[in-house]
């Protein structure tokens, strides 16, 4: 019998919907986010013109589901515009990759209650969403957090010391994930809605980092900073879970920021490579450039591929979803580092310096093998799975 897919969709192929957002978000990259991703690294500030155009064209948060107000779009759709967001600038692409990562705690585990008070005024743009995870001594270690949450009557206390956190300072909700047993380690954790605007929430001062000038990166501080019960996320005691499961699904927006990063630099060093003449002919004529320009395209396309099958898994929940997450984070962030890297390579001298933008998209690929957990909690995540004969799911 002869296989049939089914349908006239060819099979491992974008649907055309997929494709137009592609298009829709190029579009607004080109004329919006592209043009100022020079000066946002210089400068090391907001990107403000990308923030408002993203919000502009509804791309600063399209996860949130229609129901709320939201662009409703799938995890595939959302990876293509942090990807495309990510080609013409990193530092814009975290604008809707932190919005899905601080609001999923959210989505996942909150109440319908809650889900209505934040989610529709994420979509609007009335604040972004941060997610408060990792501390000055617990990083890789997630659950050796200190920040602590005590209950008072109706209210959660919460007293600590976020480290880390993306968009601090300019995001108006916070997921803060807090120690509510410090007797029961991971089942001790607990999730909750902070607001910038509660009382006792301050920020430290802005870190100064090799990459990804223009997001602000934070600490955050909670010095007795009283909330209503109301603002917990799920049950007590669950909120390492929920970190964890948001994770899963987040790392593949790092794999799209890597991914993204990757085709920037590689279709700049193609265009460079055309132009660029050196012994009377352009110096995309040498074999030596052509099997590195070559390797570059083969390993963009094969993070390209894992990235949007793990998306698939994210969007239906399957089982194999964390080694997925895992895999593609791992591996495109590898390959944004090697492709980034290679193109400084191709421009020679010209590439070591700020007048190109490839070594700014080098130094902004470095992070994506960092941060949502190092490559190397990647594999431990990974090796688990496999242990435990999680088989994946074609
Ligand atoms: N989905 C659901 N539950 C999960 C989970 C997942 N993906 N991963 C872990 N859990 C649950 C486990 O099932 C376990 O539950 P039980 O106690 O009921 O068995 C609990 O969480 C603890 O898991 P585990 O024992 O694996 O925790 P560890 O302390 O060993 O930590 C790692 C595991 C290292 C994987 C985790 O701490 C981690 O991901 N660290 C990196 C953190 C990170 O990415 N930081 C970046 C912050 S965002 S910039």
């Amino acid at each position: 019998m002869t296989p049939q897919s089914g349908s006239d969709q060819p099979m491992f192929a974008l649907s055309e919907e997929h494709q137009a957002i592609r298009e829709a978000v190029r579009a607004v990259c080109d004329a919006k986010v592209a043009p100022f991703a020079a000066a946002v690294d210089e400068e090391a500030r907001y990107p403000t013109e990308a923030a408002e155009a993203l919000l502009a064209s509804d791309f600063h948060a399209p996860h949130v589901p229609e129901e709320y107000g939201g662009a409703g779009a799938d995890a595939l759709a959302t990876v293509i515009v942090i990807e495309e967001v990510a080609r013409a600038c990193v530092s814009s692409s975290l604008i809707p990759a932190v919005n899905k990562l601080g609001s999923l705690p959210v989505m996942i585990a909150g109440s319908d209650d809650l889900k209505q008070r934040y989610l529709p005024r994420l979509a609007a743009g009335e604040g972004g969403f941060s997610y408060c995870l990792s501390e000055p001594d617990a990083g890789s270690d997630a659950a050796a957090m200190k920040t602590r949450a005590v209950r008072d009557g109706d209210s959660w206390v919460l007293d600590g010391v976020k480290r880390w956190i993306t968009n601090a300072g300019v995001s108006d909700f916070y997921t803060v994930m807090a120690v509510t047993d410090p007797d029961a380690r991971t089942r001790g954790i607990s999730a909750f809605v902070v607001e910038k605007s509660d009382e006792g929430v301050s920020f430290g001062a802005p870190e100064k980092k090799l990459g990804i000038k223009g997001s602000p990166t934070r600490e955050v501080y909670f010095d007795q900073v009283r909330i209503p019960a109301d603002r917990m996320i799920g049950a007590e005691g669950t909120g390492f879970e929920t970190a964890m499961q948001t994770l899963d699904h987040t790392r593949i927006t790092i794999a799209a920021q890597a991914l993204g990063v990757a085709q920037g630099a590689l279709d700049f060093a193609l265009g460079y490579a055309k132009e660029r003449q050196q012994f009377g002919r352009p110096i995309a004529d040498f074999q030596g450039l052509q099997f590195m320009l070559a390797d570059m395209g083969m390993k963009v396309e094969a993070a390209r591929q894992l990235t949007y099958a793990a998306a698939g898994r994210s969007e239906r929940g399957d089982r194999d979803l964390t080694f997925f997450g895992a895999a593609a984070k791992c591996f495109a962030s590898d390959v944004a580092m090697e492709v980034t890297t290679d193109a400084v390579q191709v421009l020679g001298g010209y590439g070591y310096t700020r007048d190109y933008p490839v070594e700014r998209m080098m130094r902004d690929a470095k992070i994506t093998q960092i941060y949502e957990g190092t490559n190397q909690v990647q594999r431990i995540v990974m090796a688990r799975q496999l242990l435990a004969g999680i088989q994946s799911e074609l």
